[in-house]
């Protein structure tokens, strides 16, 4: 009826639950997880379900989670919320602390755990040869670590993920195209030869022009960064540190020169996708010019490497976008073109993607320009040299 059929040749599964829908971080934070609501009504807008097997996440077990965290952190996480935190602080003696950008809300315990949850069984479906390519749109969440919260990020659901597939998968490259460094599996994956992780990402101040000179978050992720130098992952970890306002054709280049090689002599025998919706032109966060097919690219890039691929979400501050460029990769994931009318008849929030400033209706509004290039050629050419080497 959509014009969606089961395209022949890839298996592709979603997962997800859409409790993780109605979480607040609070009045200000920018991730809202009602990004996760926009992006399923386009899904199911353009017919996309009828093209992937549809699964509805369970959490995480405690268990699960504790394969990276640690126990007492899981523990914490698995009781707290807005009530028993401070009863919580006492038992754990203030090692675990709440912050602007790791707050404690209600019913947080519960989204931790589910989107942790979809990633997982996205694994046991790719494992089990269930799923080609495997979708998880609420996990992507890279910068939390063994036993602390960092950046939005309270479970690293890649990182369980990525231990999970390495029980099947001799090598897992992990790609990472959020604006934003992907620290935290960086950092689990430092002294392994089997996961070469891969990051490309805003670096550097964030207003040059400003008399503060704060670094973009996390401030970590520099070119010579590359892998724990005193073991065997020395030079399993690549860094593409990237200045402001880098356009389509400039990230590609990047993107498909350096994953190219990395794909050719790290030959990796599952892949994991962060495809971080932050680095779009427009975002609330993200300082690049991308626009949604060139984001896109990345995806198609990927897939055609033909191994096992897990495919997550991440950052993504513009919802209306955040939900155009994880619909367009959910179906470049099952083979299908999209009209670029939006089918505004059946997505039930029309007006979240209407008017000029809104993409009038459309799923390619032009996205570039909101920031200044700061990029030049000799810029890319040294980050590939040195991708190189
Ligand atoms: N950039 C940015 C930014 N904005 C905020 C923020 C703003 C309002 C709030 F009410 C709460 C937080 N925090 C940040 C960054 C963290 C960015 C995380 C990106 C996550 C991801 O997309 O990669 C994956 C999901 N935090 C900081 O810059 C730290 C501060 C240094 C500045 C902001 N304040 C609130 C905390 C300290
Ligand atoms: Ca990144
Ligand atoms: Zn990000």
């Amino acid at each position: 009826e959509n014009g969606i059929e089961r395209p022949q040749g890839y298996n592709v599964s979603y997962h997800y639950n859409r409790r993780v829908e109605n979480m607040h971080f609070g009045r200000t934070h920018p991730m809202k997880p009602w990004r996760l609501t926009l992006t399923k009504h386009l899904v199911m807008g353009y017919g996309l379900q009828f093209a992937m097997d549809n699964y509805d996440a369970l959490p995480a077990s405690k268990e699960t989670v504790a394969a990276f965290h640690d126990e007492d952190y899981v523990d914490f996480l698995s009781k707290v919320s807005p009530q028993t935190f401070d009863e919580l602080c006492k038992i754990y003696e203030d090692r675990i602390p709440q912050s602007a950008d790791c707050p404690v809300f209600d019913g947080m315990q519960e989204y931790l755990f589910l989107y942790t949850g979809a990633t997982m069984e996205a694994v046991s479906a790719l494992t089990n040869h269930q799923s080609d390519i495997a979708i998880n749109w609420s996990g992507g969440l890279h910068h939390a670590h063994k036993s602390e919260a960092s950046g939005f990020c309270y479970i690293n659901d890649i990182v369980l993920g990525i231990v999970e597939l390495l029980k099947c998968h001799q090598r897992v490259l992990y790609i990472d195209i959020d604006v934003h460094h992907g620290d935290g599996v960086e950092e689990a994956f430092a002294s392994s030869d089997r996961v070469m992780t891969l990051s490309f990402h805003r670096y550097g101040i964030i207003d040059e022009d400003s008399r503060e000179k704060h670094l973009f978050f996390p401030g970590t992720g520099a070119l010579n960064s590359n892998g724990n130098e005193k073991s065997i992952g020395n030079h399993f970890a690549l860094n593409v540190p990237i200045p402001k306002g880098i356009d389509d054709d400039q990230f590609l280049y990047l993107f498909e020169t350096i994953t190219g090689r990395t794909l050719e002599h790290f030959r990796p025998q599952a892949i994991v996708l962060q495809c971080g919706a932050d680095s779009l032109g427009g975002d609330r966060l993200g300082q690049f010019n991308l626009n949604i097919r060139a984001h896109g690219e990345c995806l198609a890039f990927v897939k055609k490497a033909g191994v096992p691929l897990l495919i997550l979400g991440g950052g993504g501050y513009t919802a209306r976008n955040v939900a155009r460029a994880w619909t367009h990769e959910t179906a470049l994931a099952v083979g299908a073109t999209l009209s670029e009318e939006l089918p505004m008849h059946i997505v039930p929030r029309p007006q979240a993607f209407m008017g000029r400033e809104h993409g009038d209706g459309r799923l390619y509004p032009e996205l570039a320009g909101f920031h200044k290039n700061n990029v030049t050629q000799k810029e890319l050419d040294l980050l590939v040299e040195h991708c190189h080497e």
